[in-house]
């Protein structure tokens, strides 16, 4: 254990999957390493990129990431995909199409398909995160599919958020809903060589006229990923954010993230506690009786905690 904590201080990339499988697994292990480590985090860039399957997240970071490296040293990436757990597809394809980077030692990257417990993806994704910045890594690109809440809550740790679109995909509409407009600091048009890109731009224009409350302009950044057209504007784009100029805000989402963390842990705490003090049949005849509505369980959650802090 103390092994592996200096050797990941130290960035040694097998040290890294070790730890970041660790944090997968959710267990005690994994606790502890995070101790130990934790205080040596929170000095990286971390970028958020989400959108819809299909949208080319992936595409987009494999053609960032020999430009990024130009700027900044070492990089981290983080695929998140629950929506496919090795399935091949998705998850499978990023590998292959990574593996050209993977000889660059100071570059590393993984593809987690963990769903975990509720709430569970947007921690493990913040502890793999921790773990990247723990071993020196200077900019985190996380890559989630921006449909659900959860992927919502995983976005929401990072210091600038892309949010990916394409023309033609007919769920653009649907991102506009999912409450994934509300945290874009970047816009990314991707597959612009689409005939309907204009269409969806107007689109696009038209809802951000129509209500963001924020004072400055969204960016709005076209880009054909296959071609690595529009990278470098992207990247300028990134760049401009994470200038000082912003660092209040960033400052504030990883504050809100930390507290939020906090909570879980606590939770997840408490929880541990009234699960080992409580015989699983016990459990089970509290849940046959909150069936039964003989019981409620606010009541029942009100007596197991009181129980182990022996009141
Ligand atoms: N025509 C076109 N296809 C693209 C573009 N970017 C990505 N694709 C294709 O769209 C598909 C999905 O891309 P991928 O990066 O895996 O999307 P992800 O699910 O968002 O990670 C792949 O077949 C890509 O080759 C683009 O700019 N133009
Ligand atoms: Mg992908």
């Amino acid at each position: 254990m103390v092994g592996i904590a200096k050797e990941l201080l130290k960035g040694n990339p097998r040290a890294i999957a070790k730890a970041i499988s660790m944090v997968e697994d959710e267990g005690r292990q994994a606790r502890e390493l995070l101790k130990k480590i934790f205080t040596h985090s929170g000095r990286s860039v971390v970028v958020g990129i989400t959108g819809s399957p299909g949208s080319g997240k992936s595409t987009l970071v494999d053609q960032m990431i020999p430009l990024l490296r130009k700027r900044e040293k070492k990089i981290g990436i983080v695929a998140v995909d629950p929506s496919s757990p090795f399935s091949g597809g998705a998850i499978l394809g990023d590998r292959i199409r990574m593996m050209r980077h993977s000889i660059d030692p100071e570059v590393f990257i993984r593809s987690m398909a963990t769903r975990g417990h509720l709430g569970g993806l947007a921690k493990t994704t913040g502890e793999a995160i921790t773990v990247l910045e723990a071993a020196g890594k200077d900019l985190i690109l996380v890559e989630t599919v921006g449909v659900g809440q959860d992927e919502v809550e995983v976005v929401k740790l990072a210091d600038v958020v892309v949010v990916v679109l394409f023309p033609g995909s007919g769920d653009d509409i649907q991102i506009f809903k999912a409450g994934v407009m509300e945290i874009a600091d970047i816009f990314v048009l991707n597959k612009a060589d689409s005939p309907e890109t204009e269409r969806v731009e107007r689109q696009l224009k038209a809802v951000l006229d129509m209500g963001l409350k924020k004072e400055e302009s969204i960016p709005v950044v076209k880009t054909v990923a296959t071609e690595g057209e529009g990278i470098e504007g992207l990247i300028g784009e990134i760049h401009r954010l994470i200038s000082s100029k912003n660092r209040k805000q960033q400052e504030a989402r990883r504050k809100r993230f930390i507290s939020w963390m906090l909570k879980d842990i606590i939770t997840e705490r408490i929880y541990q506690e009234v699960a080992q003090n409580i015989r699983n049949s016990e459990w089970e005849g509290y849940v046959e009786r909150i069936f039964k509505r003989e019981i409620d369980p606010y009541t029942v959650a009100e007596k197991l905690v009181k129980e182990v802090r022996g009141g």
